[in-house]
């Protein structure tokens, strides 16, 4: 059975017929129907990400890895040059900023594909979306000052993250009473002060964050919750590829953990997520297209 259509998402629903209907969003003049689940490849660039033995320069050799993945199905290349790994080094705005833009500036002229950015400053924000940017993707959910007014006013949509703690510490103990309504408590208050700077609610997409200040039971609750969390309204993006949730649960290490992660997109793309964000794309846009397959025959 198909879910009823979300509340507070009524602009942008068109229903097809009594029992399905397309949501749609417009990233920088790409329209995405994201009631069909989309995939969206992590194009890391700090500089340990490309070492190319001097065959490309850096933005070169990550456009390459960005052709590739959109190739292969990615309707989203996911564009971050800050670590949040517990014991990374602080990265200075100018720093993300070298790092980032040229990367985004070629990816959006070059590529058939929504460039999203992750980071969580609004100096970022704001220089990358007039180089195209269609996605904001911050971590910290718009916490740094000026950063909803600064998404307001570039006028592309925003994801919205769930964090406990920032990434150095949050792992330490991470705690909760009942970890899906604090979770949802969390983005809902974040969507308010967006909305409270001016981002329109078509807009706006929510994740739960697995892995961010969260044990595996944690994890696992709000992956078996996703639909509570769809209820708020807003399409979901979900990040479990590879993460240490799958290496706790298979006993397998970083690289060796594909069809788990594979697994845990399958799940959430059945439970309604509407963005899935992957390190292996190819492989994931398979499992997507099967859980469509399905959806569509229901
Ligand atoms: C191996 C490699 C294992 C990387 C774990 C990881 C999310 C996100 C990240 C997420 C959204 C990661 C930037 C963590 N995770 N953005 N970003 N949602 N929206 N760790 O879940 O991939 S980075």
């Amino acid at each position: 059975m198909q879910s009823p259509a979300p509340p507070g998402f009524r602009a942008a629903l068109v229903f097809v017929s009594q029992k399905r209907f397309v949501m749609k969003m417009n990233f920088a003049g790409r329209e995405l129907d994201l009631s069909r689940c989309q995939v969206m490849g992590v194009l890391n660039v700090t500089p340990d990400s490309f070492s190319d033995g001097g065959r490309f320069n850096r933005p070169d050799a990550a456009l390459v890895r960005a052709r590739q993945m959109v190739a292969d199905g990615a309707s989203f290349i996911d564009i971050g040059g800050e670590s949040t790994r517990p014991g990374a080094a602080p990265v200075s705005v100018q720093e993300e900023l070298d790092r980032v833009c040229p990367v985004v500036e070629l990816a959006a002229r070059e590529l058939d594909v929504v460039v999203s950015v992750d980071t969580s400053a609004p100096e970022v924000m704001a220089e990358t979306a007039k180089l195209g940017a269609g996605l904001i993707n911050d971590i910290r959910a718009l916490q740094r000052e000026g950063a909803p007014e600064v998404v307001a006013r570039a006028g592309i949509p925003v994801c919205v993250m769930h964090i406990q703690g920032e990434p150095d510490t949050m792992q330490d103990r991470p705690e909760y009473q009942d970890v899906c309504r604090e979770v949802s408590a969390f983005l809902e208050e974040r969507v308010r002060a967006a909305g409270l700077a001016g981002v329109r609610s078509d807009r706006i997409l929510l994740d739960p964050g697995f892995g961010f200040g969260k044990s595996l039971d944690h994890n696992l609750q709000l992956l078996a919750s996703l639909e509570y969390l769809r209820s708020l309204g807003y399409p979901l993006l979900v990040g479990v590829s590879r993460k240490s949730m799958l290496g706790h649960i298979t006993g397998r290490g970083v690289n060796e953990r594909l069809p788990a992660s594979l697994a845990a997109a399958t799940i959430a793309a059945m439970k309604g997520a509407g963005i899935i964000r992957v390190h292996d794309v190819a492989e994931t846009v398979d499992a997507v297209r099967v859980v469509t397959a399905v959806k569509e025959a229901g």
